[in-house]
């Protein structure tokens, strides 16, 4: 036991009318949603960079946040998760997921990072097996570090690539002993900073091939987790490939993976590219390649990637909806990828800023999974596609061509009749469950 939270004890469900600043309000994993409890529903999972790795810095200003876990040693590795899985069992959460420069010093080469990783892995494993915690995915930190300024996958120096399809191998496996439900690949820097000196082509077919050997090896190694795209258009770099869902759906198809490779959708980045978040979700349903979620937000006057914790219901209530929609969950989560405000120093301010989460969290869920349960929306779409349920329409979209479709209109003199889209009546009943 360290003594970072002190006296901090387990978080419980004390329903709404509680008043204790550290207990779930709206979280009671237990209770039964649309006959499963929300634990299986929501699949939080704590992110291992932003609470125990980040030290508050931004564009302005250094460290904040003084851990005593702080440092490039082994010990100090060990001691940050043991803070971290102290913080899993207070929280109940049920994942976590990390980088590898997340959890191990680096080391001098090559080698020794990995002999670090494998080190703390198995460091893990042990904790692993007397707590109920598992991991969501696992990923490797390909942006971070000097050597990956100029891209991972997608560097000018073919040592780069080499050096990156090394790490990601040494972090699948870490996933796989781990078993992992997912693996994650964000390409921070796999874009540009400026057209004058990018080969495009060249740069995505590099990532193609890449991203085409991740999948060979999850194989080879029988990994049955899903491999995860993580979307995002810029910042780090100017102009990132993966822009959003479906631009990394075009990337899929071009490069044979569609199908195989799926997509992990955060709330920040969906704001970054101009989208909503359930904008990013619906795109991913509609193209097969939904997988997981990121959940935060992101400040909507700032123009950056602020990665708040999440505390906005209808937004996540319309995030939850399409997942719901979509049949839930399979391998994927609720990841917070969300950070504390530089201010906030204290041990208690990291418990109740993922309590807040989640209370956030299943709150949206709930309004969410009540809308399902009414039917109200889905009846709405049925209705207004009910014209597509005749023989007439459905051959337009098999058989029929344009000469034929011509010929049906003059012969039965059709005259499209406009019906309304009725969006203010719908605004009006999701807001009865928010
Ligand atoms: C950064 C990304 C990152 C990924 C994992 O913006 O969200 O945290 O989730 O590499
Ligand atoms: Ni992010
Ligand atoms: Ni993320």
């Amino acid at each position: 036991m360290t003594d970072f939270f002190g006296d901090i004890t387990r978080i419980e469900y004390e329903g709404q009318d509680g008043n204790s600043a550290l207990s779930f309000k709206h979280y009671n994993a237990d209770e039964m949603v649309m006959g499963k409890p929300m634990r299986d529903h929501l699949r939080f999972a704590v992110a291992y960079w932003h609470s125990f790795a980040w030290p508050g810095t931004d564009p302005f200003g250094g460290e904040t946040f003084q851990r005593p876990w702080f440092g490039d040693t082994m010990d100090h590795a060990r001691h940050k998760a043991d803070v971290a899985f102290e913080m899993f069992d207070i929280l109940g959460a049920p994942f976590f997921c990390f980088h590898d420069a997340d959890v191990r010093p680096e080391g001098a080469d090559f080698a020794e990072s990995t002999r670090n990783l494998n080190e703390i892995v198995d460091y893990f494993a042990a904790k692993m097996e007397n707590c109920d915690t598992r991991l969501l995915w696992g990923t490797a930190n390909l942006f971070s570090n000097r050597r990956f300024m100029a891209g991972a996958a997608t560097n000018p120096d073919p040592d780069v690539f080499a050096y990156s399809a090394a790490t990601v191998k040494t972090c699948m496996d870490a996933t796989h002993k781990l078993r992992g439900e997912n693996y994650v690949l964000w390409g921070g820097r796999e874009g540009y900073e400026t057209l004058l000196n990018t080969d495009m082509r060249a740069e995505m077919d590099h990532m193609g091939r890449f991203l085409n050997m991740v999948f060979e090896y999850k194989h080879k190694i029988g990994f049955k987790g899903a491999i995860l795209m993580e979307p995002k258009p810029q910042e780090p770099s100017k102009h990132q490939y993966d822009y959003d869902a479906a631009t990394c759906y075009s990337f899929l198809q071009k490069y044979g993976l569609e199908g195989e490779v799926k997509l992990n959708l955060e709330q920040g980045h969906a704001i970054l590219a101009g989208h909503s978040f359930e904008h990013e979700i619906a795109v991913a349903v509609a193209n097969d390649v939904f997988g997981s979620i990121d959940m935060n937000r992101n400040d909507y006057q700032s123009g950056w990637d602020t990665d708040q914790f999440p505390n906005n219901v209808p937004e996540v209530a319309l995030a939850y909806y399409h997942i719901l929609n979509a049949g839930g969950f399979t391998s994927g989560g609720t990841n917070f990828d969300a950070k504390l405000r530089r201010q906030s120093l204290d041990p208690v301010d990291l418990i109740a800023a993922h309590v807040g989460g989640m209370d956030i969290c299943a709150r949206g869920f709930k309004a969410a999974a009540a809308m399902m349960m009414d039917g109200g929306l889905a009846t709405a779409q049925a209705t207004r596609y009910a014209g597509w349920k005749t023989p007439d329409a459905q051959e337009m979209l098999s058989g029929a061509s344009l000469e034929s479709i011509t010929e049906r209109v003059l012969r039965d003199n059709i005259n499209p009749v406009p019906s309304s889209g009725r969006q203010e009546i719908l605004e009006n009943y999701v807001n009865r469950f928010v």
